[in-house]
């Protein structure tokens, strides 16, 4: 007979799992005992806060599509790691969340920690249960994890601690530690009037999503033989390089202007695999086509009139055979002649030397030190603007908190790269209101002796809210942060720090920080400035105006945009 907790252990390397981010107590303690038993095939993390654990497993399964663990004590550790939950719920990525619990005898009595934590995991969990059991406890492992994956989400499994020490009864599991991926093929029909409706139009535009990473070279042969530009959406970034000639960059509020005159004038969209949220941001009467894995989700962003369910690695190439080749097209053509622009645009203001040094000058300086292939995990902010229009991307990586959009994701995600990557250079782009959030994890980069790099954007606000309440016509209240000298928190915390406040050290402390093969802060001071819409709307403009008259009036203050870059805009 083995312990339970053994038979626990012994499943989680079956199904491939080599680390797990957590913080031990009481309540899952006899689980820890087990895991340490197998610290040389199961590397525990540890965490300083569950929400990081869990931010951290949601960003590894973006990465790798592989489940990512996490682990926390019942009660308070339980509801630290929901938001990390919500976001590989949000974002549609497997997550095991093993949760501690009073033991078997305690439970409903208002025991020590005790909390509901099936009501509480109720709305997050794609699987949701507690073992009551020593005897369910594997074939209950083996159901959440392989829900985990076919529904892709957070699965919860709540253990009573005593249960992992108890002798385990069955010789045999009942149940197998295995998932197996469909494959999911639209039927001939409906790929032929697909490429009917592609056939038929003069301006097929592409949008394309996080679906398709891993299939870029089939997104491209198929582009280039119609002759289709293609915008991505925020997920999108890097799924094919930002320069490509086909490429007219990123599409909604933080998107490229060529990007959004070119959707708003196309007859055919093509999404692929995307759920891109902003219907404001397509066009009002195009004909569709979709493809998409889940299809759940054909229909469910734009009227379409033909969805192609499963995988566009697979559909692509069958529908590049049946569409008519282009030689040119001249909607194409236009536009990128506009990205062109946009291009030459985005590196004049990135060229500039103001003071202070603005985001613009960062991207610029990073541009520089970055490897092709690094991983950037980006924080929610003014600084996914930044990042996503002045950085562009070669193959490197992007990771960011997409759906749930929550702040505190920037260094989780960095943390669960250097993990999953160790050989590969992994940056940070952080705002200080995100970083603030989850800073005390930075210990554990300098405890696991994980280079990675984080970028601070400094401005000692809470910059997007900021604009945001202006571009509502609202005054700003509770939008400043207050100074901080992350530099100096760096080396407190053991690792290390430059700060950078002028543009004479801005690209010798980067190199500096890139060469080094510590975990550092790249604390740069910049000034707060409003990173505009790529296409600014009626609406937008008068609201800001607006803004600007109550401030004039309540506060005596004049804040202009930059005129030029607002005309460009418009
Ligand atoms: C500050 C901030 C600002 C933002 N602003 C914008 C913005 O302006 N523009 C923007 O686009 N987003 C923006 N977002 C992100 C936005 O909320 C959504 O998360 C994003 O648009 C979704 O991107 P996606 O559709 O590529 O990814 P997902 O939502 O992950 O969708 C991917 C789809 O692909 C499907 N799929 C997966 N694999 C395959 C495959 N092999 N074949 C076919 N289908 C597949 C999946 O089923 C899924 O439906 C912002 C987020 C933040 C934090
Ligand atoms: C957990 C969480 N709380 C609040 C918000 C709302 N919010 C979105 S962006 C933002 C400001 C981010 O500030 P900072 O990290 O300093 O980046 P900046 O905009 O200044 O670049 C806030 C408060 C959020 N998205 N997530
Ligand atoms: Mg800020």
């Amino acid at each position: 007979m083995k312990r339970t907790g053994e038979i626990v252990t012994d499943l989680l390397k079956e199904w491939n799992i080599d680390h797990i981010y957590g913080m031990p107590g009481d309540s899952i303690n006899e689980l820890i005992d087990d895991l340490r038993k197998e610290e040389k095939n199961i590397e525990f993390i540890q965490i300083r806060h569950e929400e990081v654990g869990a931010l951290a497993a949601s960003s590894y399964a973006k990465l790798t599509g592989n489940i990512g663990v996490c682990l926390s004590i019942a009660g308070p550790g339980a509801v630290h790691l929901l938001n990390g939950l919500y976001d590989a719920k949000l974002d549609g990525v497997p997550v095991l969340a093993l949760v501690g619990q009073v033991s078997n005898e305690q439970v409903g009595t208002n025991a020590f920690q005790e909390i509901n934590l099936a009501r509480m995991f109720d709305d997050v969990a794609v699987f949701n249960e507690q073992a009551t059991s020593s005897e369910q406890l594997p074939d209950l492992l083996n159901m959440a994890i392989r829900t985990a994956y076919a529904r892709k989400g957070p699965a919860v499994l709540v253990v009573p601690d005593n249960l992992f020490a108890e002798q385990h009864k069955l010789e045999k599991s009942l149940t197998a530690p295995t998932y197996k991926k469909p494959l999911v093929q639209p039927d001939q029909q409906t790929i032929s009037k697909a490429a009917e409706l592609i056939n038929q139009s003069e301006k097929p535009i592409i949008l394309a999503g996080r679906g398709v990473k891993g299939a870029s070279k089939e997104l491209l042969q198929f582009a280039e033989k119609i002759k289709s530009p293609i915008v991505l959406s925020l997920l999108g970034k890097g799924v094919i390089p930002d320069y490509h000639e086909l490429n007219l960059g990123q599409h909604g509020q933080i998107g490229t202007k060529p990007a959004y005159e070119a959707m708003m004038e196309s007859d055919l969209l093509i999404l692929v695999g995307t759920t891109f949220p902003y219907r404001d941001f397509l066009p009002d009467n195009a004909k569709a086509v979709q493809i998409e894995m889940d299809p759940g989700k054909i229909g469910d962003f734009y009227p379409i009139n033909e969805g192609l369910v499963g995988d566009c690695k697979r559909i692509l190439p069958q529908l590049q055979l049946l569409v008519e080749g282009h030689n040119e097209r001249s909607y194409l053509q236009k536009y990128q002649e506009k990205m062109k622009a946009w291009h030459t645009h985005i590196l004049k203001t990135k060229k500039e030397q103001p003071e202070p040094l603005q985001a613009p000058q960062v991207m610029y300086a990073l541009e520089n030190v970055v490897k092709k292939d690094a991983i950037v995990s980006v924080d929610v902010g003014n600084v996914t603007v930044w990042t996503v229009r002045y950085f562009p991307f070669v193959n490197q990586q992007f990771l960011i908190s997409g759906r749930l959009a929550t702040m505190g994701a920037g260094l989780p995600g960095a943390i669960a790269s250097q993990v999953a990557y160790p050989d590969k250079q992994v940056v940070a782009i952080c705002g200080d209101g995100g970083f603030t959030m989850v800073m005390h994890d930075f210990v554990t980069t300098v405890k696991y002796n994980l280079p990675i790099k984080v970028i601070i954007l400094n401005n000692s606000k809470i910059g997007m809210i900021k604009y945001e309440q202006q571009e509502m016509g609202h005054i700003n209240y509770n939008t400043d942060l207050g100074e901080m000298d992350f530099a100096g928190f760096a080396e407190a915390c053991g690792g290390e720090g430059y700060r950078i406040t002028t543009e004479d050290d801005i690209n010798t402390k980067m190199q500096q920080a890139f060469l080094s093969d510590r975990p550092a802060i790249i604390d740069v001071e910049i000034d707060n400035i409003a990173p505009l819409p790529g296409k600014i709307t009626y609406n937008q403009a008068v609201n800001y105006s607006q803004f600007m008259i109550k401030n004039f009036f309540q506060n005596k203050k004049v804040e202009f945009p930059d005129i030029n870059q607002v005309i460009q805009r418009l």
